[in-house]
């Protein structure tokens, strides 16, 4: 078993998105292992897209992170981290095919709906950095919303 980080970016969550990207999960066969709404700050943003620093681009994914909340997940089963990638679908909503969740809803690779880890050691780092010693934990938040 393995698991894998999972993260409904601010437009996701804008437009409404996290119930059916839980579904494709659960229906994929994925075990949810943790999930919990929160509003990123910058200084994590920047932790989470360490690898991203020196790029162009780096300023705004930071500013599109911080925009609204986020819905952080963790998920679990065989394979989890490239089965994922697979549901999430490529980078570049251009490149992703239909069927796939940036091939369904989204447009554009500045605001590309979800983040999926990219391999199995950045996923546990990232589910340190999101969920700490508790990733086994349910997070239920109900309203008012969090503030940061
Ligand atoms: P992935 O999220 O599919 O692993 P990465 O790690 O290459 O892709 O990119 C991380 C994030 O950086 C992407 N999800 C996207 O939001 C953003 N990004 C990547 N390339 C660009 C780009 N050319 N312009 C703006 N944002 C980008």
């Amino acid at each position: 078993m393995e698991r894998t980080f999972v993260m409904v970016k601010p437009d996701g969550v804008r437009n409404g998105l996290i119930g059916d990207i839980v579904s494709r999960f659960e229906k994929k066969g994925f075990t949810l292992r943790g999930i919990k709404l929160m509003h990123i700050d910058r200084p994590l943003a920047e932790r989470h897209y360490g690898e991203h620093r020196e790029k162009p681009f780096f300023g705004e994914l930071v500013d599109y992170l911080t925009s609204g909340e986020v819905c952080a997940m963790v998920w679990e089963g065989k394979h989890a981290v490239a089965n994922a990638r697979s549901l999430i679908g490529k980078t570049n909503p251009v490149e992703a095919v239909p069927g796939t969740i940036r091939g369904d809803f989204a447009m554009d690779v500045a605001s590309n709906v979800v983040h999926g880890s990219d391999s199995p050691e950045n996923a546990e780092r990232e589910i340190s950095l999101f969920f700490g010693d508790s990733a086994a934990a349910v997070y239920l938040f109900t309203s008012p919303p969090l503030t940061h």
